[in-house]
Order: structure tokens, then sequence, then C-alpha cells
């Protein structure tokens, strides 16, 4: 438990989120609920019996609220203006980071003013980690908003042990090297003792940075560097760790629920309310051009075209969840998806026969894991993605032994699920064609492939994921010798 009095703690995270969302009633009551998430989960099994403080923004713009306490866990607010939430949030992660990390599917803007934002709000959440971290605490630092902080708090608190966690791909060196502050970048990450990646090109390719970028010596997965003179890191030789540690979800967790007979029954409704047709096809995602919806809508579009797949025998049910919608690509992007399932229904459905279902909305956890049950074949295919939980979510749900997963060679999960109908999005012919395998493949294959998938996805879930992570951190090369709290 944490105690009301207790200001520091020894176990710290930082994410762009704090883990609740605020709601105002009309009288002015506020209250926070636990949003619903893979890294709440996994945080609260390695926070169960620690003094654990997270730092984060509260999700509305203005003045940060007072640190407050929800369960054992120390939620400590971080504040963003809202000029901090267009240049940092909207701006440098989800403009210049986001596109350059994901293989500049679209190109990424680069602007001084986002870059000067992007620092401030990093120096701010460090500022708040050193605050609540207690003497040689953990600080567990997450994502790409939070490239600075790991130095940032070093400079200032060398007692705590640091970890960083990318959620997303780490680009290539030859993509990297257009960041105009590529060695800032590398220098604020060089500031953990361990960074844990999705995949093991993802720490390669970082490591390949700090060698080009930073003339950093790299043996295996180490990188030394000598702290340069701006006095960022002090001078100080850094000796940190990069590795692979993909993330997981809370497999358990997902098997009961969508064992539970309400999940069961919602499912039965949906197919109904489908016309029990006798193929769900469904994609889950959010609404970004890195999950490779287009290219999904074509070759469902050419497959009814083809005359391969028809309602009411064969319905698409594509779940499009709204995301950043006031950075322009995401607006161009929803316009084009948009326009495109309208022609496809227009060309292709007929009155109570629907091609292509598009929902545009967020769900609960039940109503995911309900239409995960329906979904005789899920479509797993961005052009690139750090990991994709979505697949690793599908095979779990589907405990029944049914369903067929066709998964993007592009995405973190395909490393792991090899057992995938595993394709390449950008060659549409190819995923028509693997799109049918999945269709029409004989039962016992297909069980067969579900099964050593559901296997991976329980032995290797999120407990493992943080454990491995808190893991390789604790080992990780020694702090210098004079790190102790000034
Ligand atoms: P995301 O890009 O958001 O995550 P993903 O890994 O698929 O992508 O996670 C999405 C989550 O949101 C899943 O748990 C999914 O069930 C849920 N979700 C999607 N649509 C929903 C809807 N309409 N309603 C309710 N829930 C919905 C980033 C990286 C990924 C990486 C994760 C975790 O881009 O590559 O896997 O972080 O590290």
């Amino acid at each position: 438990m944490v105690s009301s009095t207790s200001s520091t703690f020894d176990f710290v995270v930082a994410a762009n989120r704090l883990p609740v969302d605020r709601s105002v009633s009309l009288d002015g009551t506020v209250t926070w609920t636990t949003s619903p998430g893979g890294l709440v989960t996994a945080m609260e099994s390695v926070m169960r019996d620690r003094e654990a403080a997270w730092v984060g923004w509260a999700g509305f713009p203005g003045d940060a609220p007072a640190p407050f306490d929800d369960g054992r866990l120390r939620l400590h607010p971080v504040g963003l203006s809202a000029e901090d939430l267009t240049d940092y949030y909207e701006g440098f992660s989800n403009d210049t980071l986001w596109p350059l990390y994901h293989d500049v599917i679209v190109p990424p803007t680069y602007h001084r003013s986002w870059w000067n934002a992007y620092r401030r709000v990093n120096e701010r959440f460090a500022e708040a980690v050193c605050e609540v971290a207690a003497e040689g605490a953990t600080v567990w630092i997450h994502d790409y908003q939070l490239q600075l902080v790991p130095a940032m708090v070093r400079d200032r608190r060398p007692d705590v042990r640091i970890g960083w966690f990318n959620h997303i791909p780490f680009p290539p060196v030859e993509l990297f090297a257009q960041l105009p502050w590529r060695a800032q970048v590398l220098r604020g990450l060089l500031g953990a003792d361990f960074l844990g990646f999705q995949r093991p090109d993802d720490a390669r390719n970082f490591l390949r940075s700090c060698r080009a970028v930073l003339d950093a010596t790299v043996k295996g997965d180490t990188v030394r560097w000598q702290g340069s003179d701006d006095g960022r890191l002090g001078g100080s030789p850094r000796v940190a760790r990069a590795a692979a540690v993909p993330i997981s979800i809370d497999a358990q967790g997902l098997r009961e629920l969508a064992d539970s007979p309400a999940v069961r029954a919602r499912a039965a409704e949906i197919r109904e309310s489908l016309g029990n047709p006798q193929v769900v096809l469904l994609g889950v995602d959010r609404l970004d051009y890195t999950k490779g919806l287009r290219h999904r809508l074509r070759a469902i579009g050419e497959l009814l075209a083809d005359g391969e797949i028809a309602p009411p025998e064969v319905t698409f049910v594509q779940v499009a969840t709204p995301s950043r919608e006031r950075v322009e690509a995401y607006r161009t992007l929803r316009q084009q998806i948009e326009g495109t399932v309208g022609r496809i229904n227009g060309d292709f459905s007929h009155l109570g026969d629907t091609a292509v279902h598009y929902l545009h909305q967020s769900y609960g956890r039940e109503e995911m894991a309900a239409l995960f049950q329906v979904a005789d074949v899920m479509l797993v295919t961005p052009l690139r993605d750090g990991m994709n939980l979505v697949a690793k979510e599908y095979v779990t749900a589907r405990h029944d032994g049914g369903g067929a997963l066709v998964l993007s060679e592009f995405t973190g999960a395909a490393e792991e699920l090899h057992s995938a109908y595993l394709c390449n999005p950008h060659d549409i012919a190819g995923l028509k064609e693997t799109i049918l395998r999945a269709i029409r493949d004989d039962h016992e294959e297909k069980r067969r492939r579900m099964r050593m998938m559901r296997r991976q996805v329980r032995t290797r879930d999120v407990q493992a994921w943080a454990d491995d992570f808190l893991r390789a951190l604790e080992m990780a090369p020694a702090r210098p010798p004079r790190a102790r709290r000034s």
C-alpha cells in the first residue's frame, strides 16, 4: 500500500498518459476510472509489492491536478497546455516521430517550434520523475513521446536505475538520419541503463544509429559513449544495453472474459445480427495510416469484384477506432477510407446484405472479445506496426480453437506468431490469395495453426514481458562509480 505520507517511491513509471480517465459530473464531482489496457495490467502486477508512482498527463489541457492515490498507486499528473498538446503531442510526437519511425509511410513534418515544445515537455516529465523517485529507485520510461527523459533524469539523479521501452518500431539509420535532432534524441535515450524494443531489428537499428550518428562504440548489444561537451550528460561515460523484449497481453484475463456466458451470448447475437454469414472477416485497428486499411480494402474490393467472395455468405466487419483527428494526415485518411467503404458498398451490397460493415467507434473489452469470437478470419495487415496486440488478443479470445489469422510480415507480432497466414500487404494479389487460403483451408489445418499461436501468447504473456524487462534492467551495465545522489 502507498502510505499517504510517503512522497517518494522505489518504482516509478513515466508514460505520456496516466492510466486513468477523468470525468466531471454536473455538480462538479470529479471521478477517475482506470483505463483498461495491457500496460496498466502489466504494471499492476509489477507494482503490487512496491511503493510505486506513475507520472503522466491526465488527459485534459491546463494545470495538472494535485497528485493522488489510486489504490496502491500514486498518480502524479504532468500538466500540458493547449499549445503543448498541439506542438509536443500532435506535432512532434505524432506528426514528426510517428511517421519517421513507421517507414515514412507519410512524410514526417519537421518544425523547430515543435522540437522546442518536445524538449520543454520532456523536461517537465523528468522533473516530475525526480520529484517522486526515492534514492536508488527503478524508473521505467515508456515510448517515443519521452525519449529525452532518460538523460534528463540521469543528469539530475545519477542514483536511479533507468529503463526505457519503445512501443513502436525504431527505424533504420537511413531514415532516422533525416531527423534534424537525431543526435539529441540518441543522447536522450542513452541516459537509460537498458533500452527495450519490440523486435531484435529495432534494437539493431538503434545500435547502428548510435554508431553512425554519435560515433559510439557498439559491441554486441551494448553501446558505450563518452558524453559530449555540451554538458547534457556531464561528459561522463555512458554504457547502455539495447535488446528486444516483445510486449504481450493479459492472456489469462482475456481468456476468462472470452469464455464468460455473457460474451458468448453476445457473440451469438452479433453473428445473428450480421445475418448468420458463413464467413465473417474482421479488422480492428486505430484509424491510422500505418495499419494498412487502404490496402486491405483494396484487396476486399477486388475479391468482391472477382466474385471470389460475396455477401451474404461472406461479410467484412471493419472496426476503425477514432484516432488523432486533429492531425491532417489522419483526417485525410478517414476521408479516403470512408469514401472507399461507400464505393464498395454501393457496388456490392444488396438490401439486407452488406459487403462491408464499417464501425468508427470504441468498444468495451466484452464487446471486443465477442467480436473476436465472431471472426472466422481476422485481418491484421499493417504496413508497419511495433507489435500489434490485436493479433495476440484474437488468437487468445478464440479459445474454442476456431478462426484464422492473416498477419502482415511488417508487424512485431509476426516474429512470434509464425503459424499465422503471413502476408505482404503491399502485394495486393498475394494478400487476396492469403485471405482466400485463410477462408478455404482445411478445418484441421486452421485449428493446428491457432493452437500453436495460442500457446505462444499464453507462455509469453504481458507478465512475462514486464518480468523480462525488469530483469534486463536490473542486470544492465553497472552505473558509473560516482553515481550517488548529490
Ligand atoms: P496501437 O498502435 O494502438 O499500439 P495495438 O497494439 O493494436 O496498436 O493496440 C490497440 C489496442 O486497442 C488493442 O488492445 C485493441 O484491442 C484496442 N482497440 C482497438 N480498437 C478498439 C476499439 N474500437 N474499441 C476498443 N478497443 C480497441 C502501440 C503500437 C503497437 C503496440 C502497442 C503496445 O503501435 O505496435 O503493439 O502500442 O506496445
